[in-house]
């Protein structure tokens, strides 16, 4: 750590922490090393990547989503997110044909001007903006991050146009502008990797400002844990505290941001050790099996005994982050919840008849819990959380339940036409008819990863942004260019 960096950007070392010298990588929770791959489950869980992708070839090839069962495209925010979303999977697999034929539409079909003007940020910053990115990441092609760079700024505008340090909910990017009085906490906070790493590749360090002018205002609270429902206008957050849906992505950012800047602005660091701190008061644990969880909350104490499926990428930022705490007893801890939450989404999938683990659950003492919504959309998040478990620690046990989420997956969600969720994951045959891009994005690429080298999907060198986009790290030690892209953290 060059004393100079910290001297230029005024960044005081929190006294709470260790220092970042001291930060160790050879304790028991990092990052494992030497792990075998397993060929045989890499290919299978390949195969199932080409299925996906190509009945979303064969069917909607262009379109936004697939609709596996009625076997066409759907539009969302306008042409190809499937394609841009799962670009770096299809890279990653090593599907040679299917990338570079994902790449030549991105190339000379794209087309923004077919984007319709109210574009969710949230959902395009994470997939098309992030996916765009982490297919460059990979594989620096100077199209790719023109193409990046373009939905950068048509999104962007939702920023700009803000009175506050929140952006608009929505960009209105054919009028310069954006709308929506009212933005949850997770749009606020699941900006800043893609647009920090837009500024580094194109060197233009108005993104970066833009975004990280919210983390400065959740520095500057001193909090850890915000209100799910911002204002615009009034730039404060209100409302439960929770690290579900509306909110979650926030906190994962905190961590992972501190991560992507080589772990060198600690003022991101600080932020996630505040909100481990506070997460402390929505942990409960079930009986009789002692599964921990974290409920939503209005005071910050006494949470609801509930639990969904969208939560369970938490247990995967605890693996991550449990051995920069700042003492072996805190390290073991966090890593024990990591693993606790890792057991409790594992416990979703293995109490359901399908094996498929439902959306949301209620505790109950005694009982440990019962579904309470039963759809599964094909979401990633438990699968992603043993993934991280099973880089920091090679327990077979992650392998395990991640080949058995497969084989559930593939046996009750693989239709003809591509792959399709389940409204009941107490009912074989439910089908939802949508195969959301973050079954190529996040599901699958998890799924092959975690059977994969670390050579493959590696941690030392990139982080995943919440829709498993790979960025390189940017360390601001490593490169002087890098130093203006955390001003705003100042
Ligand atoms: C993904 O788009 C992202 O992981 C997001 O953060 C939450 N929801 C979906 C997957 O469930």
């Amino acid at each position: 750590m060059s004393l100079d960096f910290f001297h230029i950007f005024s960044f005081a070392q929190d006294p709470t922490l260790p220092p970042s010298s001291s930060l160790s990588s050879s304790n028991s929770f990092a990052l494992q090393t030497g792990i075998v791959a397993d060929e045989e489950k890499m290919a299978a869980v390949r195969g199932e990547i080409k299925h996906a992708w190509d009945m979303y070839k064969k069917y909607a090839w262009g379109e936004d989503l697939l609709q596996p069962i009625a076997k066409r495209g759907r539009q969302w925010m306008g042409k190809g997110c499937m394609i841009i979303d799962a670009l770096d999977t299809l890279y990653i697999s090593g599907l040679k044909q299917e990338y570079e034929d994902g790449i030549a539409w991105v190339e000379n079909d794209l087309d923004f001007n077919k984007f319709r003007d109210d574009l969710p940020l949230f959902e395009s910053v994470i997939r098309v903006l992030g996916g765009l990115l982490g297919a460059y990441a990979l594989d620096p092609r100077p199209k790719v991050l023109e193409r990046a760079k373009q939905v950068g700024d048509m999104l962007f505008s939702a920023i700009q146009a803000s009175p506050s340090h929140f952006p608009h909910p929505t960009a209105r990017w054919r009028h310069h502008g954006g709308s929506g009085p009212q933005i949850v906490l997770a749009e606020v906070g699941t900006l800043q990797m893609e647009y920090v790493y837009l500024s580094a590749a194109t060197g233009d360090m108005k993104y970066a400002d833009g975004v990280l002018r919210a983390f400065k205002y959740f520095y500057g609270t001193g909090r850890g844990l915000f209100g799910q429902n911002c204002n615009v206008q009034s730039g404060v957050c209100n409302g439960k505290l929770s690290v579900g849906g509306g909110s979650d992505s926030v906190y994962e950012y905190f961590a992972k941001m501190w991560l992507l800047s080589g772990k060198k602005v600690n003022k991101f660091h600080e932020l996630w050790r505040r909100t481990v701190k506070e997460l402390t008061g929505l942990m409960a644990k079930s009986s009789p099996s002692e599964l921990i969880y974290f409920g939503d909350s209005y005071n910050g104490v006494n949470p609801t005994p509930t639990w969904g499926h969208l939560q369970c990428f938490i247990g995967g930022t605890y693996t991550l982050m449990a051995q920069y705490a700042g003492d072996d007893v805190s390290r073991k801890t966090e890593f024990e919840i990591g693993a606790g939450l890792g057991r409790t989404c594992h416990e979703m999938y293995k109490r359901s008849p399908t094996g498929l683990g439902a959306s949301v659950i209620n505790f109950s003492p005694g009982n440990d819990f019962t579904i309470s919504s039963r759809d599964y959309v094909l979401r990633p998040e438990a699968i992603e959380s043993w993934f991280y478990l099973y880089r920091h620690t090679k327990d077979e046990k992650y392998r395990e339940w991640a080949w058995e989420a497969f084989l559930a997956i593939k046996k009750h969600c693989r239709v003809d036409g591509g792959y399709a969720g389940l409204r009941d994951v107490t009912q074989p045959g439910s089908y939802e008819d949508n195969q959301e891009t973050f079954v190529l994005a996040e599901t699958f690429k998890y799924l092959y990863c975690i059977f994969s080298t670390e050579k493959d999907c590696d941690l030392s060198k990139y982080v995943f942004n919440t829709e498993a986009h790979p960025f390189p790290i940017l360390d601001p030690d490593e490169k002087p260019a890098y130093r203006q892209l955390y001003s705003q953290m100042r």
